[in-house]
């Protein structure tokens, strides 16, 4: 036994509350080593009530095996530890180490324990977030739809952006192709930022309580949520607390009066007064006219946290997307979760951390993050080629242990944004490498979201390359990609096992295989990236038919269980 290699960390990513009465518990073991892991616990406090249960192998990646139990159970005082078995040979794993006899008259001393599941704990996202499938949206190369509240000197809706160029996107254009979004099918809209800003894409914001005049005022936000929710469509914001602009009024008085200004303790500044070339103050990367905001002076606190308050109270939005939130203070965050979920506990909170965000999604402080590892994975998988279906799958499955279930769940998973290259231009415009990556995305667990425009076949550079006008023009969309996009909402949104259901892996080298299992419903995601085709054989002893979603084709199990995915295809499976 590979001792070296077994893992439990209690009230982790290893041990956590799932709901009020249902711990998940996890084990690692080295890849392949263990015939069997089992579990024994019981109530602590009648120890000699417990009970043994085999553990059930999860996910697999390159080093490791992952096996999970959950257990559920009226009173969650719960005391627990492993027992390994491989061969003839067996071991426990206790919190007091390896042990070959487990005392339990001493249990007390040799079991792990979750020693209670206070309600407030358990991290709870929000109930909408599996139904979901969203859609970002960055306001400004949109839609015109209220040509009197544009800024001068705009660039004609078609030219490609520059940093600084302005195209009139407002919240009322929004408002306005509502009735596109809802036929496309997404339920959830993210927006990049919309209060008042001097720049294109409004992260120096100026006035946190203003939305931006070219984006429209509170009447347009108040008219976009209504509509949207009307329609089903949920509204998500960003907010942006990392940083402000250099205009804001609160730094302006500190470039002003120095150390005099009564908000000189608002930034870090490191003299007594502003200097801007070079700055000495800290800031957002190292961009000048963004300087850092200090999210641990009270006032600041309070300036943010009200204005959070502000919009999600009196406009009903249903959640909030944090810029650069793996920089500021986590207590900062903290106190932001309790002031959202006061409000109400179904608004979602989305992190933009682009690296390992745990410390982040223990419950409390974000629901979820931007999933830009799966964005990375599927760059690496389907557009630059340069990991096998074995590879990425062993990938997703360490993803997957980091987070907790609820937390997988709530991901927002995404191929592109307005921080990167648009996926298809990745690809190098092979459209076929997209719709795998997509057929991908609608079946992985974790909300799926799509940068507008992906879906009509737009492509473009790094920032600003891929941030041109939404196409309107309907003669040079891609339909054939958009009716595959809409086939994947739609499934995505009817099919339990998609919105569901648990996730296992079977993939070859050569061909990506996902299950996802609902109850008595199971779908089988089966994509071939390669340019063979290649074969896979069902083994789903208990099911009869077999239906292709994607395409409509269906058969009997019995007539053929052997299936063959040609090159370049992504098959969805409904075994019934
Ligand atoms: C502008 C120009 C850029 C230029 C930059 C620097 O457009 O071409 O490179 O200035 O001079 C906003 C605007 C950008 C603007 C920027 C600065 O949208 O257009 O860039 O402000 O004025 C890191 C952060 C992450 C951040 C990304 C961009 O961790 O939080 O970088 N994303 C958010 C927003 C952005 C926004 C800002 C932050 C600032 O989503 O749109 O930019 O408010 C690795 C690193 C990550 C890094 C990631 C991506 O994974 O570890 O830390 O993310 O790469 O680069």
């Amino acid at each position: 036994m590979k001792i070296e290699a077994l893992c439990h960390i209690p009230k982790s990513n290893y041990g956590y509350a799932y709901k009020e009465k249902e711990l998940h518990i996890r084990f690692r073991t080295a890849k392949n080593d263990i015939d069997k892991v089992e579990i024994i616990y019981g109530f602590k406090y009648q120890w000699e009530n417990n009970k043994k249960n085999e553990m059930k192998k999860i996910l697999s990646d390159e080093y490791f095996d992952y096996y999970q139990f959950n257990i559920v159970e009226e009173d969650s005082r719960i005391g627990y530890y492993f027992k390994l078995t491989k061969g003839e040979k067996f071991i426990y794993y206790t919190e007091a180490g390896i042990v070959d006899k487990f005392n339990d008259e001493l249990a007390y001393c040799y079991y792990f324990q979750y020693p209670y599941i206070n309600p407030i704990d358990v991290h709870k996202v929000p109930s909408w977030i599996s139904e979901t499938v969203f859609y970002q949206i960055f306001v400004e190369r949109f839609f015109n739809g209220d040509v009197k509240n544009s800024p001068e000197n705009l660039s004609n809706w078609d030219d490609m952006p520059k940093p600084h160029s302005f195209f009139g996107g407002d919240l009322r254009g929004i408002i306005e192709k509502l009735d596109y979004l809802k036929e496309l099918g997404v339920n959830g809209i993210y927006l990049t930022p919309i209060f008042k800003s001097p720049s294109n894409h409004k992260y120096d914001t100026v006035n946190y309580y203003e939305i931006d005049p070219f984006f429209g005022d509170e009447s347009t936000l108040k008219e976009l949520v209504e509509r949207s929710h009307e329609l089903g469509i949920k509204i998500v914001l960003d907010a942006v607390f990392n940083h402000c602009s250099n205009q804001f009024p609160p730094f302006l008085d500190v470039m002003e009066k120095g150390k005099e200004s009564r908000y000189f303790d608002w930034f870090f500044i490191n003299d007594d007064l502003v200097k801007t070339d070079p700055p000495n103050y800290k800031m957002f990367g190292s961009v000048g006219c963004m300087p850092k905001l200090n999210t641990s002076n009270a006032e600041v606190k309070y300036y943010l946290l009200s204005a959070i308050r502000y919009w999600t109270e009196n406009f009903r939005i249903d959640g909030w997307r944090l810029d650069v939130s793996d920089e500021i203070d986590h207590h900062f965050w903290r106190e932001f979760r309790v002031c959202v979920k006061e409000m109400d506990t179904e608004v979602i909170v989305i992190g933009e951390n682009w690296h390992n965000a745990y410390p982040w999604l223990m419950g409390d402080q974000f629901d979820s993050v931007m999933n830009y590892p799966v964005t990375k994975l599927c760059l690496d998988y389907f557009a630059r080629r340069l990991i096998n279906a074995k590879q990425f799958e062993y990938s997703l499955s360490s993803l997957l242990i980091r987070y907790s279930d609820q937390v997988n769940e709530a991901m927002l998973n995404l191929l592109d944004s307005h921080d990167t290259e648009r996926f298809l231009y990745t690809c190098g415009e092979r459209k076929e490498y997209l719709k795998l990556a997509a057929a991908f995305l609608f079946s992985y667990k974790g909300m799926p979201c799509t940068y507008y425009g992906t879906e009509i076949g737009m492509t473009g550079c790094y920032d600003p390359g891929c941030r041109k006008g939404f196409e309107w023009n309907e003669e040079k969309w891609d339909k054939e990609l958009l009716d595959y996009y809409k086939k994947l909402i739609t499934l995505r949104k009817e099919e339990k096992a998609l919105k569901y259901g648990n996730i296992s892996f079977l993939s070859t080298d050569s061909v990506f295989i996902m299950k996802r299992t609902f109850k008595n419903e199971t779908i089988m995601i089966l994509i071939n990236t390669t340019d063979k085709e290649a074969g896979y054989c069902l083994k789903e002893a208990d099911k009869k038919s077999v239906t292709e979603l994607l395409n409509g084709s269906s058969w009997n199990m019995a007539e053929q269980s052997t299936i063959c995915i040609p090159e370049l295809t992504a098959y969805y499976l409904k075994l019934v």
